[in-house]
């Protein structure tokens, strides 16, 4: 079965129906909304058969600070195997003691290339792009809801692990973004407010087998 999404849990879940999700998800994405709600040892509790049967637990707080800052917070999120950052603070002082401090955790960096909402401006991609080539991160963050730019960051960085978000509640088609490069699909609310969680994921997954049986052999 495709396993290619990554659950974004910004809402406080029953332990029972995150675990019954496990085996349909490639991994989950943890951020301020669950951590202020519940904090960080409730948190650990929840998704403790994540970090004991090592599906990837992505801890997405937004990093955008000077080194000692960023390097604190992650010290203290050590259940977490990767952590996203903003490209935009660029490097000095910044993203390159991060790096350094993520890899000798053995932990994997993820930048924010391009973000899912309107407002935001791609103007400022090749300043993005070049951070990005000089950080080397493990992954990139990049918008399914924006395939074009999707598209350009997969060109640029053929070999990186790109994630998508803004599919389902932010108007996203499930499986476009893996048409357009995406390794993987971050999916929350489609997932988290139906009624029937496994129902809906197994659902998603049909879509993007669909899509991805389509787009296979084009070139979006
Ligand atoms: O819209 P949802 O409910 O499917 O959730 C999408 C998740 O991806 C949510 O946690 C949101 O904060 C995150 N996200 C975006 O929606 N758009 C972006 O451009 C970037 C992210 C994200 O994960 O950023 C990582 C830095």
């Amino acid at each position: 079965m495709l396993n290619k999404i990554i659950f974004a849990i910004d809402e406080v879940l029953d332990k029972s129906i995150l675990d019954n999700l496990f085996e349909y998800i490639y991994g989950i994405k943890i951020g301020y909304p669950l951590l202020l709600k519940i904090g960080v040892n409730e948190t650990i509790n929840l998704v403790h058969n994540f970090i004991k049967n090592d599906k990837e637990i992505i801890m997405d707080l937004k990093l955008a600070d000077i080194d000692n800052t960023m390097k604190s917070i992650v010290s203290q999120l050590e259940f977490a195997d990767s952590y996203i950052a903003h490209s935009f603070i660029g490097i000095e002082g910044a993203l390159d003691e991060l790096k350094k401090y993520i890899d000798e955790k053995n932990k994997k960096l993820y930048l924010l290339a391009s973000m899912s909402h309107k407002g935001w401006n791609d103007n400022f991609y090749p300043y993005i792009k070049n951070v990005i080539s000089k950080i080397d991160p493990y992954g990139i963050v990049a918008p399914a809801t924006k395939l074009q730019i999707l598209k350009t960051i997969r060109k640029d960085f053929p070999k990186k692990i790109i994630i998508s978000p803004g599919i389902g509640a932010q108007g996203g088609e499930f499986g476009d973004a893996l048409c357009y490069g995406a390794d993987y699909e971050i999916i929350g609310r489609s997932i988290y407010t139906s009624k029937d969680p496994i129902g809906k994921i197994k659902e998603i997954v049909k879509l993007q087998e669909e899509k991805i049986n389509v787009c296979k052999g084009s070139n979006p």
